[in-house]
């Protein structure tokens, strides 16, 4: 048993490629380019950039997130659903060819993971993300419970043969943060319970498992040694993620110093007997650097994923 270190790179080089290859990653957790001349449904826009990793010495090996140029549009269930439907389904064939076998989605319309700061101070005045539910500031958007799980089974419903007949497995992330409204707008994977419910019971499937994002499921309330042994079965892909707070009010950490002792979770996965990749998620900026891409800036993951590898190897 392995867990399969990954990291989380952009499709156009940049300094963190360079940073996973001299760290020693050799698998990618990949975002398809997202300018308008990209069609993810179209197998000779994707050649280029995965040859691209490939010469790179990194193997893509998940795709996230499902392309929002098309998810968006599903989730929200609007006139664009089954043409949308209809493209997410037409990747499936690429991704077996390319055998990237896996695609990180969530059900969160509207509003993706969100935070409502930036530069909360963590040790030693890095900087991390925060979310604090008095400031946030809702969009006019709306949509409830009952249309989202709707939505949900609809997609599923069409897409889990097609990702079926070609090997191809979706992930599901939960919603972060996890709360039940974010204005008018709901929503639905915010504890173990519904998202063990949205993976085994609303279309049975060995394709259809979960993103185990481990922090989000701490700022739910949950007990995570709990609930992993009883979801073990369907982690597919694990975040490397630490936090302090709770759903309402809480703030990102460098990965040693949250609420979740990680080396015990890792050794969890262990005792469970997972054999999936792993990435460490949503990292500090530190001294030197500008806030440019908040939880994905370099210097933070060059500890995290340091911090991540030695206890993968100590395992
Ligand atoms: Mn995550």
């Amino acid at each position: 048993m392995t867990m399969l270190l990954t990291d989380y790179f952009r499709s156009a080089p940049d300094a963190t490629w360079e940073i996973g290859r001299q760290l020693g990653v050799r698998y990618g957790v990949i975002r398809l380019p997202e300018d308008s001349g990209f069609d993810p449904a179209e197998r000779s826009h994707w050649l280029p950039v995965y040859q691209r990793f490939i010469d790179y010495g990194i193997t893509p090996v998940i795709i996230e997130p499902m392309p929002n140029c098309l998810h968006d549009h599903i989730k929200a269930g609007d006139e664009k659903r089954d043409e949308s439907i209809e493209r997410v389904m037409r990747m499936f064939p690429i991704m077996e060819e390319l055998n990237i076998r896996t695609i990180c989605f969530n059900w969160m319309a509207y509003v993706g993971w969100t935070r409502t700061r930036s530069d909360y101070p963590e040790r030693g005045g890095a900087r991390v993300t925060a979310f604090d539910l008095k400031d946030y500031k809702p969009s006019d958007k709306a949509i409830s419970a009952e249309q989202l799980w709707d939505n949900y089974a609809y997609f599923l419903h069409a897409v889990l043969p097609e990702a079926e007949k070609h090997g191809i497995r979706l992930a599901l992330h939960p919603d972060d943060p996890p709360l039940p409204k974010l204005g008018e707008v709901s929503r639905i994977m915010i504890s173990y319970e519904a998202v063990r419910h949205a993976v085994q019971d609303t279309v049975p499937s060995e394709n259809l498992g979960v993103t185990f994002c481990q922090a989000t499921f701490a700022m739910m309330g949950e007990d995570l040694y709990d609930i992993i042994p009883k979801l073990a079965d369907k982690i597919l892909f694990i975040h490397f993620r630490n936090a302090a707070g709770d759903k309402r009010c809480f703030h990102e950490t460098f990965h040693d110093n949250g609420s979740l002792d990680m080396p015990r979770l890792m050794r969890l996965y262990r005792d469970c007997g997972l054999d999936v990749p792993v990435r460490v998620d949503h990292v500090p900026t530190m001294a030197g650097e500008s806030v440019r891409n908040a939880g994905y800036d370099a210097l933070g993951r060059l500890f995290a994923i340091g911090y991540l590898k030695g206890i993968l190897d100590s395992l």
